[in-house]
């Protein structure tokens, strides 16, 4: 790699659900050494950077997102010693590594808070919110729990509530108290030290809370946390200086990144919080969270978000995480891959760094589950009308022997039944595939500057079947046209476009018709082209 290339800023990043991707010892629950296994993969799909959500102990209340132990591999995933052996092979493969880091709360069971529980006199009270009830016992304020109910738990032995703003087990840290920032960042040194390249930072910016907790004041909404304005809870002025501060440290090490999980809140608000002297990168979930097939709905998200952002800021793009229904799912209801082939050339060609989720590159589709087989706590409470999401965290499809390949044992969630007819082993062998489609346009992005840092020019405005852009850099000018419908689609070039002479790249369509007859660019049904000006 040359000295310019940054992998953060130039490869792929791809998002790793542990407990879900390979199991080495036959338990049915993903591990370490099973990754390790799976890195010659990774590395030949052509991504640089691996994100791992949280692999530490933790009592699973959140699967894994209550932290219980901040410095130690939690067993079930193998050993620190199994951690050093992943980073060490991941490296040599020219991949980096990146860690989960949850800091707005910990496990219910961490030391901290077992500490903080114990009496009111304990050093450990203020590391976690605890206020008074009100005269009339009730909690102390309207702040709600996303994960349903009031934020505010009574611990009748402390006669006190202590606020969380996930689940009861998901105390939130009192980021007022300057011990807690301390050991905070002398975690990520820990890790640090250890050769991670990375994190991602989860709903960081709830950490601080308004100093007074005042109520926030109500809005619209269709569930209790969605009806008030977050004001008081999230987003406060002390956060800021506080990730200057980590980011420092980040950059005391060559090449180190870090990723926030904006909560709550569009482009607007993720862009507050990334530049050189913040975090590398933020996300918006706007991209993702377009629900319908429009591509008016994406460009407009592309240009909110590169709006903005402060010139110096870099993009992230995400069309998948272990939080949200898979775009498989979202986008299509067969086995029908066309249409994730578009969206897999519109994440990978964006200005920006593209996330991929663990089995999007196979078009993984969620799957269904009865109640008795829901395993996240968030499902458990609000089945039928919020069913969780485990639907979007199976086990991933290898090839077609028992259970996917993930694991000879029974997994720790079904696998999707169609495994027989998508997983890995079978798209290897179809140059076809939406694995090749993805492959080759990681490809295309290592080896085209324009697709990486070239300029975002739509040619396509409010459209309704077809968006079409250009990445141009001094040297280099790509199309990128992208057909939303099944049926044939044309796109009109005037001007120098017209002039130029293309050539396809890619395209993901077996019958292209990526042809310029008299102005027009011919494109099949649900074609995906990429095409460069020679
Ligand atoms: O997610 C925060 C977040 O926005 C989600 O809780 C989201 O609101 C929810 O999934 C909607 O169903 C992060 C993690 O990504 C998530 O897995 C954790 O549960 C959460 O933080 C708490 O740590």
């Amino acid at each position: 790699m040359t000295a310019s290339h940054l992998w953060w800023r130039d490869g792929v990043i791809y998002q790793i659900y542990p407990r879900s991707f390979m199991d080495s010892n036959q338990d049915g629950f993903g591990d370490l050494a099973g990754i390790t296994s799976r890195l010659d993969y990774l590395a030949d799909l052509g991504v640089e950077g691996i994100w791992l959500s949280p692999i530490y102990p933790s009592p699973d209340a959140d699967h894994g997102y209550d932290i219980s132990d901040y410095r130690a591999i939690d067993a079930r995933y193998g050993s620190l010693e199994a951690f050093d052996h992943l980073v060490e092979e991941a490296h040599c493969r020219g991949l980096k590594i990146i860690m989960d880091m949850v800091m707005n709360h910990t496990s219910d069971q961490h030391a901290w808070f077992t500490a903080s529980r114990s009496s009111r006199d304990n050093p450990y009270h203020d590391w976690y919110l605890w206020r008074a009830p009100r005269p009339n016992g009730k909690a102390p304020n309207n702040w709600q729990s996303i994960f349903g109910g009031s934020g505010w738990k009574f611990e009748p032995a402390i006669g006190e509530y202590y606020f969380h703003m996930f689940s009861e087990h998901q105390p939130d840290l009192n980021w007022r108290n300057p011990q807690v920032r301390q050991s905070m960042l002398d975690n990520y040194r820990f890790w640090l030290e250890r050769g991670v390249d990375g994190f991602r930072l989860d709903v960081f910016n709830a950490c601080f809370k308004d100093v007074n907790f005042t109520n926030n004041p109500p809005k619209i909404g269709l569930f209790p946390f969605d009806m008030q304005k977050h004001i008081f809870d999230m987003d406060q002025p002390e956060l800021l200086p506080f990730l200057t501060e980590l980011r420092s440290l980040l950059d005391a090490y060559p090449e180190r990144y870090a990723v926030g999980e904006t909560f709550w809140g569009g482009p607007g608000k993720a862009a507050l919080y990334s530049g050189p002297q913040l975090l590398h990168g933020t996300f918006d979930f706007d991209f993702m969270a377009s629900p319908w097939w429009r591509p008016g709905k994406f460009l407009r998200a592309i240009q909110q978000w590169q709006h903005a952002l402060a010139p110096e800021a870099w993009p992230t793009w995400v069309l998948n995480n272990h939080d949200t229904a898979r775009s498989a799912s979202r986008y299509t209801r067969s086995e029908e891959d066309a249409r994730l082939k578009v969206m897999a050339a519109l994440l990978l060609t964006q200005r920006g760094t593209p996330f991929v989720y663990y089995g999007e590159e196979i078009g993984m589709r969620d799957i269904r589950l009865k109640r008795h087989q829901i395993k996240d706590p968030a499902g458990k409470r609000f089945w039928p009308f919020y069913k969780g999401r485990d639907a979007y965290r199976s086990p991933m499809q290898w090839d077609d022997t028992a259970n996917a390949g993930f694991s000879p044992a029974e997994p720790w969630l079904p696998v999707n039944p169609d495994y027989p007819i998508r997983n890995v082993a079978g798209q290897k062998c179809d140059l076809n595939s939406l694995y090749y489609f993805y492959r080759s346009l990681i490809q295309l992005r290592k080896k085209y500057a324009a697709l990486r840092e070239g300029m975002f020019l739509p040619l396509t405005y409010e459209p309704r079947t077809l968006l079409a852009f250009l990445r141009q850099t001094n040297e280099q000018t790509i199309l990128v046209a992208l057909n939303f419908s099944r049926r044939p689609n044309r796109l009109a070039l005037g001007g120098d476009l017209l002039r130029a002479s293309w050539k396809v790249l890619l395209t993901s369509s077996q019958n292209t018709q990526a042809e310029i007859h008299n102005g027009l660019l011919h494109l099949a049904g649900s074609e995906a082209c990429i095409l460069i000006q020679q």
